[in-house]
């Protein structure tokens, strides 16, 4: 197989990943590359875990701050938060065992609009980075560096990190070189100027990051895949939200709000976005773009219908099988794709530019449209905001969807109040369920609970949220969105005592 190092002078750097991890040390900030279970370091990872827990089983304190794009694999937040060694966590994590830990205030976890990582970063709010570990798929002769299956933040943590650990991965294919679209204009106020991008396909930047090579510190050979997680086939409630959201851009085409070929798509994790994408296949839009963060099973199906003329993302996130079909075909794919860094996939202005159609899950929203994407009983963090609030604020049209009840119907979705809000009532503009479709653009914070109830909620759920909404029409301090503070709560705490929010 092809050699991955071509820089020969750099030959002397490549070490073992316990040799490299011993280079960081306690209290260092450590920038890790890694979206969505793609892209990550798999082994200096592992090794620091294993340091970490030698030096705390030595009575010796060992914690590290970490860094990355968004979530990434057990090999790094699995093991690492399972060593106690993550003093600090940003900007985004779904490991469970991390979760946990958040959950049980041993860790401090900053939850971050995921385009606003890396300006902040520079802005130098974050204090100064120690180390970057970032996985690539090889290192070319000029010493330029082949990005791996995400970009993330990789172009801010090798320009920013004191010292640099390179991860080269030949489990990645050699055909991901040309992919990517790394830009070099961001600069901070005063010096910003315009993004000059204005499609979805536009190439703006160069395929590669650059990097002082005095900065390689290490180098470590690996070839292990990245952890692609499956995705369960739609399920009958999936299938349902997909059918409303489908009808609804066939009725947005027809009244002329929306062109035949829709506007840049952006679907955010999970099984319904994925279900929506499936949908999507056997609708009648054609040459349709995406715009989005990560690139799921749905939209490769997309793309080999010849439905989906390109998507632009910033990782992939795939299941097993997907990932072997990308990875059997990257040189026609990589046409097909461009992968960029996050503020760029992410950033407010060209969202609000492309006009993207932008598709996100809830943990649960209120009857005025404020939805909360984070905290479970308003205290208890899920994942994290990741990109939703770069995309709903920003967006043509900002969409969220959810089953209508969680935990076998014993949470309702939709609630009186929010118990935490990540979208304001004004970046969300419809509600999906499985129950139906809320079209709440140009309405009052009134119609629009009318609206959310009857069309959202759960029928086993409707008679308490129109009870509490008469009520708080009747006795409400105030009537633009009337409210009975002392109840509106009330749902989140029946849960906390009972397990249910059922009366
Ligand atoms: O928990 O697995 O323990 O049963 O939340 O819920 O229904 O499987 O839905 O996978 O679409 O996730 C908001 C978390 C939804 C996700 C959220 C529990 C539920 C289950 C998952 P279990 P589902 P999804 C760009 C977009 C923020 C980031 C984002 C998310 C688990 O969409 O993280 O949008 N969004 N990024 O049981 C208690 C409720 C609940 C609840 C769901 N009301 N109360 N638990 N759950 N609703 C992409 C990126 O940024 C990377």
């Amino acid at each position: 197989s092809l050699p991955r190092i071509s820089r020969f002078d750099l030959a002397h750097r490549v070490m073992s990943a316990g040799d490299a991890a011993s280079l960081i040390s306690d209290g260092m900030t450590v920038g890790m590359s890694g979206f969505t279970g793609s892209g990550y370091p798999k082994a200096v990872p592992l090794a620091l875990a294993t340091r970490i827990e030698a030096e705390h089983a030595a009575g010796r304190a060992m914690r590290v701050k970490v860094w990355t794009g968004a979530s990434t694999g057990p090999e790094l937040d699995g093991a690492l938060a399972k060593a106690n060694g993550v003093e600090l966590r940003l900007p985004y994590n779904s490991d469970p065992i991390a979760r946990e830990r958040i959950n049980r205030g041993e860790m401090e976890y900053l939850d971050m609009h995921l385009s606003q990582v890396a300006p902040v970063a520079w802005q130098g709010f974050l204090g100064p980075l120690d180390i970057a570990i970032v996985e690539v798929s090889g290192i070319r002769a000029d010493g330029s560096l082949i990005p791996s299956s995400s970009v993330g933040n990789n172009k801010t943590w090798l320009d920013r990190a004191n010292g640099v650990i390179l991860e080269v991965n030949r489990w990645q294919n050699p055909a991901l070189e040309g992919m990517h679209d790394i830009y070099y204009g961001t600069a901070l106020p005063p010096h910003r100027v315009p993004i000059p991008l204005i499609r979805p396909d536009d190439r703006i930047g160069q395929p590669t990051f650059r990097c002082d090579p005095e900065k390689i510190l290490a180098i470590v050979e690996t070839d292990a895949p990245d952890r692609n997680a499956p995705f369960s086939p739609p399920d009958a409630v999936a299938g349902a939200i997909a059918g409303h959201l489908l009808e609804f851009f066939t009725h947005e085409v027809g009244r002329g709000r929306l062109p035949p070929s829709l506007l840049p798509l952006q679907s955010g994790v999970g099984n319904i976005a994925n279900a929506v994408l499936t949908g999507l296949l056997d609708s009648p839009f054609e040459g349709m773009t995406a715009y989005t963060e990560v690139i799921q099973d749905g939209m490769l199906d997309l793309i080999d219908a010849g439905k989906l003329r390109m998507a632009s993302a910033t990782a992939f996130s795939l299941s097993p099988e997907a990932a072997a079909r990308v990875n059997a075909d990257m040189a026609r794919y990589r046409d097909r794709m461009i992968l960029r860094p996050q503020e760029i996939s992410n950033h407010p202005e060209l969202v609000r530019r492309l006009g993207c159609i932008a598709m996100n899950g809830l943990i649960e929203a209120d009857i005025y449209g404020n939805v909360n994407s984070t905290h479970v009983m308003g205290s208890r963090i899920q994942n994290g905001i990741g990109g939703s609030g770069d995309f709903a604020r920003n967006a043509y049209v900002s969409i969220f969807m959810t089953p209508s009840t969680a935990k076998r119907g014993a949470i309702s979705a939709i609630v009186p109040h929010v118990s935490h809000v990540d979208h304001i009532t004004q970046d969300v503009q419809v509600i999906v369920t499985e129950q139906g479709l809320a079209d709440l653009r140009g309405l009052s914070p009134k119609q629009r609970a009318e609206l959310v109830i009857e069309r959202c909620a759960h029928p086993d759920y409707r008679p308490a949220l129109r009870d509490y909404y008469l009520r708080a029409r009747a006795g409400s301090y105030g009537q633009q969105s009337p409210m009975l503070p002392s109840e509106a709560l009330s749902w989140h705490q029946r849960y906390i005592d009972t397990g249910t929010m059922r009366t």
